[in-house]
């Protein structure tokens, strides 16, 4: 999979070189290309934003620039998503959809946002974190690449999406590791059996019991 970022920060991407993801880079599993909007303004003193039209506070990102960005890639049909508050809010099934892409361009807006002119040429989907504004594209743009990221072969080892939260649609059981006694408190027997019929069972059940108490709503179109 390939991510092209545009975005006028891309030292905020720092923290994708570390863990699960960094090593995902280094295996080539994923490609995380970087690109500095700022290289294509054409102006002296590099500007790559203005003031609104019709008034008001802040700066726009200029649609010029953004676009020339934009067609510095080599786009063999990429999607590109817009990262934005008015998208619709990222789930873990636009997660496994958007994986099974072969190629992303992940636009980041900063300050008031980038001119409408250039979003409605370039943008093929918008999409949300969540209900909450942030200062810029870029932290979104890195959860997507994450969340991404975990689905394409060879990032995780073997399994370990099948057995997550959300896979079926439920939270994940509980988890366990040693000591066996953890002051005072002992791990499920059931787990020390061997059993692994039943194991999977009693996980089974737990998955049910946590996502009726702490997720109902995820219980109700099933
Ligand atoms: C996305 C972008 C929040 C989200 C953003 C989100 C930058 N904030 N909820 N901020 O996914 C105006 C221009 C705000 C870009 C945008």
């Amino acid at each position: 999979m390939k991510f092209d970022v545009l975005t006028l920060f891309p030292e905020m991407f720092e923290p994708l070189k570390t863990s699960v993801i960094g090593k995902a880079v280094e295996k080539e599993r994923i490609d995380i290309n970087l690109i500095n909007i700022r290289d294509f303004s054409e102006d002296k003193h590099k500007k790559v934003d203005d003031t609104p039209y019709g008034g008001g506070a802040g700066m726009v990102m200029k649609p010029d620039v953004v676009y020339k960005a934009y067609q510095s890639l080599h786009k063999e049909k990429a999607k590109v998503i817009y990262m934005s508050p008015q998208g619709k809010t990222l789930n873990q099934q636009m997660v496994e959809r958007l994986s099974k892409e072969n190629h992303l361009i992940i636009l980041c807006g900063h300050y008031e946002g980038i001119d409408q002119r250039v979003l409605d040429k370039i943008v093929d989907e918008e999409i949300s974190i969540g209900d909450y504004v942030l200062t810029g594209g870029e932290i979104p743009a890195m959860v997507l690449i994450d969340s991404v990221s975990r689905y394409v072969e060879g990032v995780l080892k073997q399994d370990s999406i099948q057995e997550e939260s959300f896979s079926d649609g439920l939270l994940e059981y509980p988890q366990y590791t040693r000591p066996e006694i953890f002051e005072g408190e002992s791990v499920p027997e059931i787990l020390l059996s061997g059993h692994h019929e039943k194991i999977e069972r009693w996980r089974k059940e737990k998955s049910v019991e946590i996502t009726k108490r702490k997720r109902p709503d995820l219980l109700k179109n099933k």
